[in-house]
């Protein structure tokens, strides 16, 4: 992918064809780490006042402050919507901030986690530890693979399926289309739930309405969801949601109070909340 963000004057702005003609800017301190993998450029920042920073191609991750909004919500939306989450599949994620929050449900047994680009869970082993400890619970199972390729070939197998991709630009293209959600169909076990990265209602209508409509062909249940992360364009990011039976839009279990005090962002009312969308998103998905 053409790289089109910049540093001028010790300022990182995050510009992309996706988001034309406005662009999020972080100053930056030090450069902690630059190189092009196999498959994308990797840059780790530390930045003045928001912590470490990932970046890949150009485009923001994660920061270390906020992430926890993106990565709480993500996970615990659709793993609490699962009366009984054993068997959990995490797709894309190379920081490991999606197996930390999936590690923390007791009754989860089994995490496979796949991921095309391993030099991405290294440099975060290196430089972000606290999110990276994802990858110290031993029920997680690295696979070192293309995702859509690793979907395809599982069947009947999981009751969660979370896919933290990147955006539809570069190797996360693949994701946000109609075959790998039948693939991702085709994984679930009977009750299955599926939760994608959902972009943002107010900078990309048509990506987010194919992604809905897509996702409507496909399960019986589906809900849009957002979250609150200011350092994404926009400010918000949206969590597309696609069930197979349970009900996503009110948690099926109760959060331990043990459980609830680990989080920042996830309770069981913004559960609820996060699906209450503005008029002019209700008309986007109406009659799809
Ligand atoms: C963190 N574990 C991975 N995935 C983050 N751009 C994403 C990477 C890029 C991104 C959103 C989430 C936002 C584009 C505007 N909707």
């Amino acid at each position: 992918m053409k790289k089109y963000s910049k540093i001028v004057d010790g300022w990182f702005s995050e510009i992309c064809p996706m988001w034309p003609g406005v662009a999020l800017s972080i100053k930056i301190e030090k450069v902690l780490y630059s190189k092009k993998s196999k498959f994308q450029q990797i840059d780790l920042f530390q930045t003045s006042n928001f912590g470490k920073m990932l970046v890949l191609d150009g485009i923001i991750q994660l920061t270390e402050p906020d992430e926890f909004a993106y990565h709480e919500m993500l996970a615990h939306v659709p793993m609490f919507s699962h009366p009984d989450p054993e068997n959990i599949l995490v797709v894309g994620g190379g920081d490991g901030g999606i197996l930390r929050e999936v590690g923390r449900h007791d009754c989860v047994k089994n995490i496979d986690f796949c991921e095309i680009d391993e030099e991405v869970i290294k440099v975060a082993k290196e430089f972000l530890p606290n999110i990276a400890c994802g990858f110290d619970d031993p029920r997680v199972n690295v696979h070192i693979e293309d995702g859509n390729a690793f979907v395809h070939a599982q069947k009947n197998k999981y009751d969660v399926i979370i896919v933290d991709s990147s955006d539809p630009i570069g190797p996360g293209e693949a994701l946000f289309e109609h075959p790998f959600y039948e693939g991702l169909k085709a994984a679930l076990k009977p009750n299955g739930i599926i939760a994608t990265q959902g972009e943002s209602f107010f900078l990309h209508k048509e990506c987010v309405t194919n992604l809905v409509k897509i996702t409507k062909e496909l399960f019986s249940v589906q809900a849009y969801s957002y979250i609150l992360v200011p350092t994404y364009p926009g400010g918000h990011i949206g969590i597309n949601l696609g069930s197979l039976g349970p009900e996503l839009k009110k948690p099926n279990r109760k959060i331990p109070d043990n459980f609830q005090n680990q989080l920042k962002y996830y309770n069981s009312d913004i559960h609820a909340a996060s699906f209450v969308l503005p008029q002019f998103t209700k008309k986007m998905f109406q009659g799809i």
